[in-house]
């Protein structure tokens, strides 16, 4: 790893603008750790396009595939983490058991967690090619304070997206705003174009 000066295969910079590049594993969080309660945990899809919710245990939704990826990690308050490995299931196993119920088309989704912490994707931005579910991080399952035991994880926006102690999917037809993005943060959030508060938002 050799620092800030590098640049991603399509010429962008590594670091994107106003960050600076930590090897610490902050944690943000607001509020506190929950306790995840793993005896009766599920996963939960629900929502637009869905007549019927479907539910997995920890168990099953672990088994519907395995992720390993290394990738950078940004936080709107500036810190950038490179080279994190994540392993978990990832989206596209998950979309693929989702996709044959829909009777509509999804344009956003809402994800929801264990503390009540909920942020949005536009579909796209959800089904990045890389993006997963984690459990575990640099080899070892999540901690709690880093969203164990299930956290979303999207790299190409800022990490208030990559949802920790995450357990449902919330389908939507149209966009809606999740508890940052109500909050003053930006709807989307690309780091390198630093969409980091509402007010950037162009109509
Ligand atoms: N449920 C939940 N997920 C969350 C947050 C949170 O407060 N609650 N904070 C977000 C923010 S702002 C960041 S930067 C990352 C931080 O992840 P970390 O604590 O593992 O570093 O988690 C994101 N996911
Ligand atoms: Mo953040």
């Amino acid at each position: 790893m050799s620092g800030a000066e590098e640049v991603l295969e399509d010429g962008r910079e590594r670091l994107p603008p106003g960050q600076f590049l930590t090897s610490r594993f902050p944690v943000l969080t607001y509020g506190s750790t929950p306790d995840v309660e793993l005896k009766g945990w599920n996963f939960r899809v629900f929502g637009h396009g869905l007549s019927e919710g479907i539910v997995w245990s920890m168990d099953d939704f672990l088994a519907l595939g395995n992720h390993e990826t290394m990738r950078d990690f940004h936080c709107v308050t500036t810190w950038s983490r490179y080279d994190n490995t994540w392993k978990g299931v990832p989206i596209g196993a998950v979309w693929e058991k989702i996709a044959p119920h829909l009777s509509e088309e999804v344009g956003a989704v809402m994800l929801h967690c264990t503390c009540g912490y909920t942020t949005n994707l536009l579909i796209e931005d959800f089904l990045a090619a890389d993006n997963l579910f984690a459990s575990h991080h640099d080899g070892a399952p999540l901690t709690a304070d880093h969203g164990g035991p299930l956290r979303f994880v999207c790299h190409h926006l800022y990490a208030w997206k990559s949802a920790k102690w995450v357990n449902a999917v919330e389908l939507l037809s149209v966009d809606e705003r999740g508890f940052w993005e109500r909050n003053g943060y930006h709807n989307r959030g690309d780091p390198w174009d630093e969409e980091r508060y509402a007010y950037q938002e162009t109509a």
